[in-house]
């Protein structure tokens, strides 16, 4: 191929000439791929489960146990998403002279390179910026498309980042076992300083951020879209019963939870449910958003009202919500969280009535479940068998 690419080799030539420093080299541009691959690796294997645990494919399944594990795979998705932020902006730092260079391939082979390499870059981008806008819970800005793009735009991504690794693997273990010359840059930044800044970066954003899951943390969290101690009963809300539109129907006295089974249904007014046994559940709500906080829920036990209807140890449950049209309106409860004793319809939270803003008259609250399905202001309940 010739190079006949007009004013495109001076033009880049001065450009990447203006951003030059020393300090870039194949170990440090290897360093920071390691780590902001291993940051992809382990935000795609969360995010996928999170995915999952929502959309469950025929193979997967679940468990309720432990209670908290989907608050810490979660909480680690939105964080490590958070500090690939900073690495991959050093990471293109590094790398920028080379992305300028033209003509950036000499066959048919580097330009499918090339091709991978701008495919995961913009889709890198996509997702840490509509993953931001996400938590900082700007739907508007994205709708329900965010949900789809977002799970899609991933396997783009890591398809991408599989090509790449495999095309730069050769480069990267010469780069990193070859001997080290000390460097420093113009400004006297060694590279080792240069790597240290990056991961102090990560970590100032994580310890800003981390605690609207790590509750010790909340007061140091500045960034943290959401406070887990604020709210009404000192929980966060989502979605208020306003904009959920069932301030009305949820105030009612007429209100009535419906439960249907295979041999009998039942028809309880409040005052019905609170004359049942109650029990007590200590369980976190744990927001897709990267936000969860634990609390004190009581109510009935799930698994006694499937009981009572004629459903066994094999029955799937679907709670409908007061609130219509909204993708949060039913959630589906598979046997094993039906089953688990700490898994609720919830009408007390932290000793009092639940607040409107936390479904009141009556909730979803089972362990070990994305925020998302935990229904609130539930007033039908469906026993089935499981598919
Ligand atoms: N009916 C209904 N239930 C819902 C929602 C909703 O929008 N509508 N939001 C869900 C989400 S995304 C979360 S994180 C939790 C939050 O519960 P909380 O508002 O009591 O903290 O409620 C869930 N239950
Ligand atoms: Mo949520």
């Amino acid at each position: 191929m010739t190079t006949s690419g007009g004013n495109r080799p001076a033009l880049s030539a001065r450009l990447s000439k203006a951003f030059v420093s020393r300090l870039r080299s194949p170990r440090l541009t290897s360093q920071l791929g390691v780590v902001l691959g291993a940051a992809f690796v382990v935000c795609f294997t969360t995010g996928f489960l999170s995915h999952a645990i929502q959309h469950p494919p025929w193979w997967f399944a679940w468990p309720s146990r432990p209670v908290s594990l989907y608050r810490v795979t979660q909480g680690t998705h939105v964080a490590t998403g958070l500090v690939a932020i900073g690495l991959l902006a050093a990471k293109l730092w590094a790398v920028f002279p080379r992305l300028l260079k033209w003509p950036a391939w000499r066959d048919l082979w580097a330009l499918a390179e090339r091709v991978a390499l701008l495919v995961l870059i913009a889709a890198a981008v996509f997702q840490l910026v509509t993953g931001v806008l996400n938590i900082a819970r700007w739907y508007d800005a994205m709708g329900f498309f965010f949900t789809v793009a977002h799970y899609w735009t991933a396997w783009l991504a890591i398809g991408a980042l599989l090509v790449h690794v495999g095309v730069k693997l050769p480069v990267v273990r010469r780069a990193l076992t070859a001997p080290v010359r000390p460097v420093r840059g113009l400004t006297g930044l060694s590279r080792r300083g240069l790597l240290g800044s990056v991961a102090a970066t990560a970590g100032v954003v994580t310890i800003a951020t981390v605690g609207q899951t790590v509750r010790p943390l909340a007061s140091a969290s500045v960034l943290a879209p959401r406070d887990p101690r604020v709210g009404p009963q000192g929980l966060p809300v989502n979605k208020s019963a306003i904009s959920a539109g069932v301030v009305e129907a949820a105030t009612d006295p007429r209100y009535r939870l419906e439960v249907f089974g295979p041999t009998r249904s039942l028809v309880l007014s409040l005052a019905d449910i609170t004359a049942r046994p109650q029990h007590t559940a200590d369980l976190p709500i744990t927001c897709v958003e990267g936000w969860s906080a634990g609390a004190r829920w009581s109510g009935l036990r799930l698994r006694d009202l499937v009981a009572d209807v004629g459903g066994d140890a094999d029955s799937q449950v679907i709670v409908v919500s007061l609130e219509k049209g909204s993708s949060y309106s039913t959630s589906v409860v598979d046997p094993s969280h039906v089953q688990d004793p700490l898994t609720l319809l919830a009408v007390r939270l932290r000793g009092e009535p639940l607040h409107i803003d936390h479904g009141y008259p009556c909730r979803l609250i089972a362990p070990n479940r994305p925020g998302v399905l935990q229904t609130k202001w539930v007033h039908r309940v469906l026993v089935e068998r499981a598919r």
